[in-house]
């Protein structure tokens, strides 16, 4: 492999690339019109221009994706997150074209892209779910008589769907006519596909979501989770690895079941499988992301693996060069996303220009980052600037850290979700550990905010005005010795 093609923009294009780059491999950039003069264009070998701004005419056109790596000679293509990267179509056109595609067979991206099909695959490998109904549910009276066995409340989940996309709670039996119908409706409108399934309903649960690398030679490892139960309307904002709440214990069982997924789909690379786990501890299997995903850098931290690098070696052909006894989690890592969004209107988009933008640097501090001073950030494409990654011994300092790493974070032009990182980073239910789902709902308004913005100028003040008196007072000491000196030289 000498040459890859990165199908993507951002911060995913040019942390994949420096991997590459590590490795000695060249790299080919894509980009779209708004994106000629982003930093993942300078940063590659090589890039080539796919077409307009929207995605839909760029970054997910899977033809000129494919002409640009033939043009270039790229030999592999890697897609990122988003776009291409979850699409099944796509994988196999790159395949068909002679070109390796890092990342899972087409099957696997295909069984897992449907919660259906995925509950199905797993049936034989005994792991944990939901209890619900594995089949598509149309009829009412059947989905009543389910219901009424597993007990309100329920979920209704679109099949098709995912990351909470077409989901429904439902409190009681009277609800469920309606709510079932326009669950299905809403199915076919967004994804194509109506079907719909039931699940009981648990109520505070916490998101733990599994690492797993697969080789081609059958070998399968997981390198541990990471909590992401921090995360508005589905979008996660805090993720840490390792998690608070999982003892050695559960950490193993879940990592087995992890790796019994992988095996269900017939698994290759790096992937991530989700669980819920309740206020009993008992986990859940959800469903599996057959990408590399946005919260990688926390797992590379506390286990010391490079997962690009082991996407590529993988691609290659190679062996896994290590087995699930050699590897072990050492100090804790945080992330928080850095979005181009006002956490004090409602995370509505904030756009223009990044008039001031420098980076916190450091031991301890990595910014996976995808913007520089000067730039506008482009409204087509996702809000997300960067990732602030920070690692320390223990989880208080790798929070401390990342107080601090915020505080250096300067943003000027335009708002970002770094306040909101540090007030989930304050929070006493985040330092405690003693957080679920609703973290954010529950604990998060701008008011709250506001109030930690007119704590932190009271402190301000309070240390200006020390500072002041403290002046003062070395403000005489020195007239002192100029008189003195003055004398002197008299
Ligand atoms: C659930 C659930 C409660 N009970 N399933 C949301 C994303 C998708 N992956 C599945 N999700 C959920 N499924 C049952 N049976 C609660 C959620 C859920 C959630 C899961 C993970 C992280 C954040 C979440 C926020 C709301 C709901």
């Amino acid at each position: 492999m000498k040459k890859i093609l990165i199908a993507n923009r951002g911060e995913i294009a040019i942390r994949v690339m420096k991997t590459a780059q590590k490795m000695g491999i060249k790299t080919v950039a894509v980009y779209s019109e708004a994106d000629r003069g982003a930093p993942h264009v300078r940063f590659a070998n090589e890039a080539v221009l796919l077409g307009p701004a929207p995605s839909s005419e760029s970054y997910l056109v899977m033809e000129k994706v494919i002409q640009a790596a033939k043009d270039t000679g790229a030999d592999a293509i890697h897609p990122g997150y988003g776009f291409l990267s979850e699409n099944a179509k796509f994988a196999q056109l790159v395949e068909d074209a002679g070109i390796v595609f890092i990342g899972p067979k087409p099957h696997a991206i295909q069984v897992m892209g449907n919660k259906l099909a995925a509950k199905e695959a797993v049936r034989d490998y005994n792991i944990p779910m939901v209890p619900g109904i594995e089949e598509a549910i149309t009829d009412v009276a059947l989905a009543e008589k389910v219901a009424l066995e597993i007990g309100f409340p329920i979920l209704i989940k679109a099949s098709a769907g995912g990351g909470g996309k077409g989901m429904r709670i439902v409190e009681n039996i009277q609800e469920l006519p309606e709510q079932m119908e326009r669950a299905i409706s809403e199915a076919k409108a967004a994804f194509g596909d109506g079907s719909v399934f039931i699940e009981k309903y648990v109520g505070s649960p916490r998101h733990i979501e599994i690492q797993i690398l697969a080789d081609t030679h059958g070998n399968i490892v997981h390198l541990f989770e990471r909590e992401c139960s921090v995360q508005r309307r589905h979008q996660k904002v805090v993720e840490e690895a390792p998690s608070v709440v999982l003892t050695p214990e559960i950490r193993k069982t879940m990592g087995e079941a992890a790796i019994k997924v992988a095996k269900a789909c017939d698994y290759v690379g790096a992937g991530t499988v989700e669980f819920l786990l309740d206020e009993n501890k008992k986990f859940y299997f959800l469903e599996m992301n057959t990408r590399l995903q946005v919260e990688h850098p926390v797992t590379e931290l506390i286990s010391g693996i490079d997962l690009v690098e082991q996407q590529i070696k993988v691609a290659r052909g190679e062996k896994l060069a290590f087995t699930q006894e050699d590897l072990s989690i050492t100090g804790h890592a945080l992330e928080v996303r850095v979005y181009a969004e006002d956490p004090l209107e409602n995370f509505t988009p904030s756009i223009g220009k990044l008039s001031v933008y420098k980076l916190p640097t450091g031991e301890g501090i990595r910014v996976d980052n995808g913007f520089e001073e000067g730039m506008e950030v482009p409204i087509y494409y996702d809000p997300m600037l960067s990732k602030l990654i920070t690692y320390g011994k223990n989880r208080e300092e790798a929070i401390q850290l990342m107080i601090k790493a915020i505080d250096h974070y300067k943003v000027e032009g335009i708002a970002t979700t770094l306040p909101f990182g540090k007030f989930v980073c304050e929070h006493e239910a985040f330092r405690s550990g003693n957080f679920d789902t609703h973290f954010v709902k529950n604990y998060y308004s701008p008011d709250q905010l506001k109030k930690q913005y007119t704590e932190e100028r009271k402190i301000a003040a309070l240390v200006g005005l020390q500072l002041y008196l403290k002046n003062q007072k070395t403000v005489k000491a020195p007239l002192k010795i100029s008189s003195n000196w003055d004398k002197r030289n008299k």
